[in-house]
């Protein structure tokens, strides 16, 4: 396989990686990059502590040259789902910024500081094999702990190259966002990305409206973001004519990892004249479909597959079957769940993507909804019911849990906890619960929402009935 990274190998000072006041050159990141290859070179596995920082990128960069499949951790994630991820992959070492602090769950690993200043050393000669792991992602699943799925460099190469295609994405092209660097969004699409084509992007390290539409008035040409993103940025459009004239001067507005509802779109469009471009994909898939730039773009649609990408809809029924996908964009597995991955998998081998979508006769594809109602995606990340469950069920003050997710106009879906107390006279209170949730697994996977309840509907069988909660969607 030819090198991730051209571009690093031509290096001169044309800007690579910007965030906030820290920027690196290719120059800079090969030297960088380089150094820290050698220095992990040969180790099993490397933990990343994925902070939004030039630290992360030159860390995975230099992983990924080294050969050393890189784990990237949410610098968020609570306990029981550090441990559990530590556990799993297993990493020898931890790259992280200098004066970091992390969490007593990652003492017993060799500390690596990431210098960005580091070098200039000469790059290694990259794996040469494709199916050689490069990256360890972890995602959710309905019941159970997160997954690591194995990603392999031929993925992250081929979904890069038919994104380049269908978007015309070129080494002139700035990209600006504020994705989170543990997921495939942000690090694969948002930072491997534009180094592959040997571009530019400027992290914000936070989203704000204020920042894209600076960074786009400033030469930023292509903008990546979750539908709660632009969804803010709708809300702006009205009162702000400067955020509507960046957005107009921008080349490509694209949204994915969830649906962008059709509202936001037209809200959009009106106020800029410009359509945000819909891709879709998946922790396990990377990229399957996307709008083309030189296509139509269709709100409510997520394009025709990528280069390469085959997909058919199995099981139809009225039109709608699920999405099943074949390509060089897949993963290679679950760590350690040789089970797990037979079973998302079908007998002649497509990736069962768990995902429900009609076709146009022209081939579009509209995704209308999800197999499992136990998944909910709250802001762009996937969460799983059953994870929750849990970590409610732990905590003294809860006898029963079910949780499911609501419509949210921010957030596409919200988490809703619906819980029996141990002790009717004095539930825990919604923050409390909120607050263990986040401690445990993550932040973002606490419920927004708890309804206390005297018992859960349950059917003869003795299971939760989730229909019969609320507005629910379980
Ligand atoms: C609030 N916070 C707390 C608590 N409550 N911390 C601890 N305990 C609590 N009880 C903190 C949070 O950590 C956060 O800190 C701040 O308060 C606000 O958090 P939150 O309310 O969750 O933020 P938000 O406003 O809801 O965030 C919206 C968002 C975010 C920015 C859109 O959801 C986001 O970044 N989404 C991106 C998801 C993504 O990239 N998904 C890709 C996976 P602080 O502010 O300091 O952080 S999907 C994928 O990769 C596939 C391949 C695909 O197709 O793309
Ligand atoms: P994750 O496992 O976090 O990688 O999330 C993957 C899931 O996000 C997919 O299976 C879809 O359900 C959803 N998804 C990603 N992109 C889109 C999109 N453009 N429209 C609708 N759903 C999407």
């Amino acid at each position: 396989m030819s090198p991730l990274f051209p571009a690093l190998r031509t290096a001169d000072e044309k800007e690579a990686l910007r965030f906030g006041e820290h920027a690196l050159s290719y120059a800079g990141l090969a030297g960088a990059a380089g150094a820290l290859a050698g220095r992990i070179a040969g180790a099993g596995r490397v933990a990343v502590w994925a902070t939004p920082t030039l630290e992360t990128a030159v860390g995975v960069v230099a992983a990924l040259l080294a050969g050393v499949p890189a784990v990237p951790l949410n610098p968020k994630t609570g306990e029981r789902e550090l441990a559990h991820i530590l556990a799993d992959s297993a990493p020898t070492a931890v790259l992280a910024a200098p004066g970091d602090l992390l969490p007593p769950a990652l003492a017993a690993l060799t500390r690596i500081d990431v210098d960005p200043k580091a070098g200039p050393e000469p790059l290694p000669a990259e794996p040469g094999d494709g199916e050689s792991p490069a990256l360890i992602v972890y995602t959710s699943g309905t019941t159970g702990p997160p997954k690591g799925a194995v990603l392999p460099r031929r993925a992250v190469s081929g979904t890069l190259d038919a994104l380049a295609e269908v978007w015309a994405w070129t080494p002139d092209d700035v990209l600006v966002h504020a994705l989170p660097l543990f997921h495939v969004h942000g690090l694969i699409l948002g930072v491997l990305g534009p180094l592959r084509r040997g571009g530019s992007v400027r992290h914000l390290g936070r989203f704000s409206v204020e920042g894209v539409a600076r960074e786009l008035a400033a030469g930023a040409t292509m903008l990546f973001g979750v539908p709660t993103m632009y969804h803010r940025i709708a809300e702006s459009l009205d009162t702000d004519r400067e955020l509507a004239k960046a957005l107009t001067g921008a080349r490509l507005l694209v949204s994915g990892s969830a649906a962008l509802p059709v509202h936001d779109h037209r809200r959009i469009a009106a106020a800029t004249g410009r359509t945000v471009i819909e891709r879709y994909g998946m922790t396990e898939t990377l990229m399957n479909t996307s709008v083309r730039v030189d296509g139509e773009p269709r709100p409510g649609t997520v394009g025709v597959p990528l280069p390469g990408v085959e997909l058919r809809l199995a099981d139809e029924s009225d039109g709608i079957g699920e999405i099943q996908v074949r390509g060089p964009n897949l993963f290679s597995g679950y760590l350690n769940r040789p089970d797990a991955t037979a079973a998302a998998f079908t007998e002649d081998g497509w990736f069962r993507t768990g995902d429900m979508a009609s076709l146009d006769a022209d081939g579009y594809v509209r995704i209308v909804g999800r197999k499992a109602t136990d998944l909910i995606k709250s802001g762009g990340y996937k969460i799983g019911a059953g994870e929750i469950e849990n970590a409610l069920l732990d905590h003294p003050g809860v006898r029963e849990a079910a949780v499911t997710g609501e419509p949210d106009a921010d957030l596409g879906e919200r988490i809703v906890a619906w819980v029996v107390p141990a002790d009717p006279q004095s539930p825990p209170t919604p923050e409390e619960l909120a607050g263990h949730v986040a401690a445990q697994l993550s932040p973002h996977k606490r419920p927004r929402t708890v309804r206390f309840l005297e018992a859960l509907p349950r059917n003869d069988m003795g299971k939760i009935m989730k229909r019969a909660l609320g507005n629910g969607n379980g």
